[in-house]
């Protein structure tokens, strides 16, 4: 189903037409409004007439997260703050926030973007969707729920965590679409198993997003609810989730090209890749009032493919997100990402999808230990078996890493579970050894 067909299926001609009309108000407004655009546009010699064709978006500066940090809270803004309607922030992390800012345009915008990405996935005004993400500066909840509300879903707003309450819910009001992070929806497909209530769920779409997600997890959730999982992709600084998401055929996740300029950069040189190469996604978006940004670094890694989707929409797709470059751990000079981990250890029968990767510095070397739970807590007992499961999947991880790494089996349900984005990697490197 398309919630706006015109815009979704336009040609490539009529969407180039109009990201450079698009681009060209942008950057007049970064111009005439963010002293700190003005002032690098200065210094660079650019002019906003400068740009005059899509190409001309190579000459633009690119804009790090720092930039967001330096201007805290709100110097980068564009418009005064009598016209915000809406503030959010980055989650997590230590420090400041990350503060981003939307007019009443934005947020109109903002939500026919998720409603878009929510009826690609398959949501109708017949569902019940239930919110499991947290409610609060993180742009997930509200963000997914303007867009349902807009296509008329009975919205739940749970927020996350309370899992007992949850699945309550979802067995009560007959939930049909989950929206969550996969690795919580992973956590509550495994206690309504054991709550033995399956069987009465009403599940049949699952969006999830926020955080990576193997397609071997994916596998899991869709396995253990008896749904549909689709991906979908989006950060606050470019206004929240709705920036991408899969069609029915999960091909990759369309980016709204009418509202997202989309290019992918050698993440160390910053040089702009050919068509269909993997690097860094750098995004400039076009409508926004508030806090426009050029060029915005995302540090994901994936790839655009721009060939034609068997859904009729134009709009290009972009690859499951990889990782973050910032994720990438280096270790003995390797570089792995812990969706290369994930991958392998689901392929293991006999362990679950919870783990841990620990990272330490021993004699001014890198180790990795990975953690992993037991499906079937008892073969701890067993020595034997139980080393030959350990060899087994260091021999895995070394076929795909090439790096040799500490393999610890654990009982069942003794990793950390998490409610909203998963932290799976604990970097001790920078501790004293131990
Ligand atoms: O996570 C926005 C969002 C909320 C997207 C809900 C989708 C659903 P931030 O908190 O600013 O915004 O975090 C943005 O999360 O740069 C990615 O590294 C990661 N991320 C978001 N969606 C995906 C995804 C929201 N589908 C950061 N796959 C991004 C992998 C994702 N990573």
């Amino acid at each position: 189903m398309f919630w706006q067909k015109e815009l979704e299926t336009m040609s490539r001609d009529q969407l180039a037409d109009l990201q450079l009309k698009k681009l060209k108000e942008t950057v007049a407004r970064c111009y005439h409004n963010v002293p700190y655009y003005q002032k690098i546009f200065k210094e660079q010699g650019i002019l906003p007439e400068d740009i005059r064709s899509l190409d001309d978006l190579k000459k633009l500066p690119m804009t790090k997260k720092a930039a967001l940090r330096e201007n805290y809270p709100f110097k980068l803004l564009a418009c005064p703050m009598r016209d915000v309607v809406r503030i959010h922030g980055s989650s997590g992390t230590t420090g400041k926030p990350t503060m981003v800012a939307y007019t009443r345009h934005d947020l109109d915008i903002w939500s026919d973007c998720v409603t878009r990405v929510v009826c690609a996935g398959g949501a109708t005004p017949d569902d019940v969707a239930q919110i499991a993400f947290g409610y609060g500066l993180f742009t997930g909840a509200l963000g997914l729920h303007q867009g349902l509300e807009k296509l008329g879903c009975a919205v739940i707003p749970m927020s996350a965590g309370n899992t007992e309450k949850q699945l309550m819910l979802m067995q009560d009001l007959g939930v049909t679409v989950l929206i969550a992070t996969p690795s919580y929806a992973l956590y509550l497909s495994e206690v309504a198993a054991q709550k033995g209530i399956i069987g009465n769920l009403k599940l049949r779409i699952g969006f999830f997003g926020a955080e990576g997600c193997t397609p071997e997890m994916r596998q899991k959730i869709e396995e253990n609810f008896g749904i549909i999982a689709t991906d979908n992709y989006g950060m606050s600084e470019l206004t929240g989730p709705g920036v991408s998401g899969e069609c029915e055929y999960r091909c990759g996740l369309h980016v709204w090209e009418d509202h997202f300029i989309p290019e992918i950069i050698d993440p160390e040189t910053g040089e702009v890749l050919p068509a269909g190469s993997t690097g860094e996604l750098v995004v400039t978006p076009l409508f926004k009032e508030a806090l426009p940004l050029l060029r915005y670094r995302t540090g994901d890694i994936t790839r655009l493919d721009y060939s034609p989707c068997a859904c009729g929409r134009t709009h290009v797709r972009m690859e499951k997100v990889q990782g973050r470059s910032d994720d990438m751990m280096i270790i003995k000079g390797v570089n792995v990402f812990p969706s290369q981990i994930e991958s392998v250890l689901l392929g293991v029968d006999q362990v679950g999808p919870h783990y841990l990767l620990i990272l330490r510095r021993k004699n001014f070397l890198d180790t990795l230990e990975v953690q992993i739970e037991l499906i079937d807590g008892s073969l701890l007992e067993d020595f034997r078996q139980l080393q030959a499961l350990r060899n087994d999947i260091r021999a895995r991880l070394k076929t795909v890493l090439g790096l040799d790494c500490a393999v610890t089996l654990v009982n069942p349900n003794t990793i950390e579970r998490f409610q909203g984005k998963a932290k799976r990697v604990v970097d001790l490197r920078n501790q004293p050894e131990q």
